[in-house]
């Protein structure tokens, strides 16, 4: 059986994250996520998040590291979040239902509100220490 890979972007500027309000399916439609999506046969972890971002985001990104966990939500299921920085474009929410710049302090009550996607939780601790530093 092939397993799905998905990349995730964690877009960092002026000291903020950027995160996307999922419009489907219903049962995560509302909750806010790193935007991204699946790598597609030949692509890079790389290619896949600048194309990911261009169609989802309308924005240019240059690719940076990965953060250290890796989601498995289940077999055959893997996200990896990549840090990326915008380098032409304004972001806006062609796929999602909107988007929003985040601090440390408001990402911690998104969560604690039960508002994020449940396979990127995992990612939170990691961003919040990014965000703290940035
Ligand atoms: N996904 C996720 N967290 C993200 C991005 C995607 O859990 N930050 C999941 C939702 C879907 C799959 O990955 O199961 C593919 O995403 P999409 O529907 O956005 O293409």
């Amino acid at each position: 059986m092939s397993s799905v890979l998905v990349v995730a972007g964690a877009v960092f500027a002026n000291g903020k994250l950027l995160i996307a309000q999922r419009a489907y399916p219903p049962e995560l439609a509302g909750l806010w996520e790193l935007p991204g999506g699946k790598v597609e046969s030949g692509e890079t972890h790389s290619d896949a998040l600048v194309r990911e971002l261009c169609e989802e985001l309308n924005v240019d990104v240059s690719v940076g590291e990965p953060l250290s966990e890796v989601v498995r939500p289940r077999e055959g299921l893997e996200l990896v979040a990549i840090r990326a920085r915008i380098v032409s474009g304004e972001p806006r929410p062609v796929e999602h239902r909107a988007l929003r710049w985040v601090d440390a302090d408001d990402l911690i009550a998104l969560d604690d509100a039960g508002s994020v996607v449940p396979n990127d939780r995992a990612w939170i601790p990691e961003l919040v220490a990014d965000l703290r530093v940035e």
